[in-house]
């Protein structure tokens, strides 16, 4: 046993003599929550700031804002993998997680080493600052959340520490003489730890109360999006000038568990780097053309809704997806020709690109000559089946490329497009190590049955198996499935209402042996291409093999 582990050691014997009577040191427990209280103080009034300083402007948000910009593209992948759709709300409870020590830590130092704690709301302060004004959407006054919330933290701090120091000097001061003078002396030392105590304990109590009081009334003044909501559903969109988009029944096979031929909004996969949906107001919103153009162009909601809009189903996909993902999704698009916006502004002879914007600052990088193409319909959207953008998928406006992976064309909450040359702007994904050009990858996938199924085959012995195929723009000619190491078998198509979306498919697996089996599928589009099944991952420019699953048949 080491010699400081025996009770001889002046600290320990001393504090034994002042302990008497059930006394602690009150900074253990009281040390940490200081450094929280103060915390939800600092957070509640920053928040309150950030509600006259605009939407956005969140200390927490804009953190989180600057983690997800920096997120290098193999972590990118790992969180949408491993959490889907999830991915923000796990990033938001590591930042909170991360200030919850960082105030815990405050407390103790400011309570034991002041003005440590101080210097330590300082630093993260800072921190919080730099994220804030670096946003893209971002001006000067952004700081102020941050600053104000900072400052009012660190007061709270130093008073509560204080405090906490003089009940602590009180409840640990020695208990003089007990035989001279019976009862005073004590009840005089307990009487003042019990003013100390009080004095601390309210302090703390009404800074947490105040906090949860001001941060809750911020939060539901900053329901802004209920009132957006109530735009959108005010909003009747016009029909469309051309021919409406019909789903044939064909589209759509019969097998319980096969994946919507149109995805409902409510299930469409949702992807962007906004950490809170942005709010566009549709009065607001203007879309303007710049850059390498013979006229600028500024074009307001309702003018764009007075234009002869087209509807057109497009299958929309992530680069993230992995081969068998589920982040693709298809609906039928309410938009006007990015084509017809593009001839009025006449970009320039030597642009070949268009650098779309969105209210939120995030950039795509699509080809110039993909948006003017006649035979091509990308659209500036407004509808998706049926009814207005849902916020969370750009709404009012955003584009809808054919072809494309979203991340060089889906633009949501889409502001600006500038008419300018892959040599002279990169977009936001493309400096983060994916390519600058994402035209989709021929895929498929099984839907039915499900990886790792235990199968018993129908009455008349067979198995379906069914799912999906894409290569938009070119479209589905043929998908073709192969057990174990057999032949691979035609599957049936679906019908489909364009070379834009994926298509059902269908093959009946007949008299299947008992036991373990592998089902491959692949997919092979009008030009007579056949879906490779060279493996590569979704960095940098999406992933491509061959979709298996094992089932067992019973
Ligand atoms: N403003 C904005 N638009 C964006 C993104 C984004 O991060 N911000 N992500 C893009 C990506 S990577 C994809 S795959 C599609 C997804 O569109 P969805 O969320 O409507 O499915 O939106 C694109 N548009
Ligand atoms: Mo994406």
């Amino acid at each position: 046993m080491s010699p400081t582990a025996e009770p001889a050691s002046p600290g320990t014997s001393g504090r034994t003599s002042r302990g008497r009577g059930g006394r602690t040191d009150p900074t253990r427990l009281w040390a940490p929550l200081l450094g929280i209280a103060s915390a939800l103080g600092a957070f509640a009034v920053a928040e309150l700031v950030a509600l006259v300083v605009g939407s956005g402007s969140s200390p927490v948000l804009v953190v989180g804002a600057g983690v997800v910009d920096r997120v290098p593209p193999w972590l990118k992948d790992f969180a949408v993998e491993t959490f889907g759709t999830a991915d923000k709300t796990v990033l938001l409870l590591g930042i909170v997680v991360v200030l919850a020590v960082a105030a815990v830590a405050a407390g103790i130092l400011e309570t034991r080493r002041p003005p440590w704690g101080t210097v330590l709301l300082v630093v993260v302060g800072a921190v919080g600052v730099l994220a804030a004004v670096t946003r893209p959407d971002a001006t000067p006054l952004w700081a102020l959340p941050t600053v104000v919330g900072v400052g009012v933290g660190i007061m709270l701090l130093r008073t509560g520490a204080a405090r906490l120091r003089a009940w602590r000097g009180s409840a640990l001061s020695p208990v003089v003489a007990p035989t001279a003078e019976p009862e005073t002396p004590l009840s005089a030392t307990r009487r003042r730890e019990a003013l100390d105590r009080r004095s601390f304990l309210v302090f703390a109590g009404l800074t947490t109360a105040t906090a949860l009081v001001v941060g809750g009334a911020s939060r539901v003044l900053s329901a802004g999006s209920r009132a957006l909501t109530a735009v959108r559903d005010a909003i009747r969109l016009p029909a469309p000038a051309g021919p409406a988009v019909v789903v044939p029944a064909g589209a759509s096979l019969d097998v319980p568990g096969l994946t919507p031929y149109v995805t409902p909004n409510d299930e469409f996969y949702r992807i962007d780097t906004a950490l809170r949906v942005p709010e566009v107001n549709p009065d607001d919103w203007r879309l303007r053309v710049v850059g390498l153009v013979d006229q600028e162009v500024e074009i307001s909601f309702d003018e764009l809704l007075a234009l002869p809009l087209v509807e057109h189903a497009t299958t929309l996909t992530c680069v993230s997806n992995q081969v068998g993902g589920d982040l693709v999704g298809n609906a039928v698009w309410l938009g006007y020709p990015l084509r017809d916006l593009l001839a009025r502004a006449r970009p320039h002879a030597d642009a070949d690109m268009v650098l779309s914007r969105s209210a939120d600052g995030w950039t795509a990088s699509t080809p110039l000559d993909v948006l003017t193409d006649p035979g091509r319909e990308s659209l500036l959207a407004v509808g998706m089946n049926g009814e207005p953008l849902p916020l969370a998928h750009g709404f009012p406006v955003r584009m809808v490329v054919p072809g494309l992976y979203g991340y060089v064309s889906a633009t949501k909450w889409v502001v600006e497009l500038k008419v300018t040359r892959f040599a002279d702007d990169v977009a936001y994904w493309s400096t983060r190590g994916w390519s600058q050009r994402g035209p989709i990858k021929m895929s498929s996938r099984i839907d039915v049955p499900r990886s790792g199924a235990s199968l018993s085959p129908g009455a008349d012995g067979d198995v379906v198996v069914a799912g999906v195929a894409w290569s938009q723009h070119r479209g589905i000619a043929g998908v073709e499935v192969r057990v174990d190491e057999g032949e691979w078998e035609q599957a049936e198509l679906a019908e489909t209402v364009s070379a834009d979306t994926w298509r059902q498919w269908s093959w009946r697996w007949a008299s299947p042996e008992k036991g373990s089996h592998d089902l491959a599928v692949r997919a092979t589009d009008t030009d007579g291409t056949v879906q490779t099944s060279v493996k590569a991952p979704p960095a940098p420019d999406g992933s491509s093999g061959i979709y298996s699953i094992g089932v067992t048949v019973a």
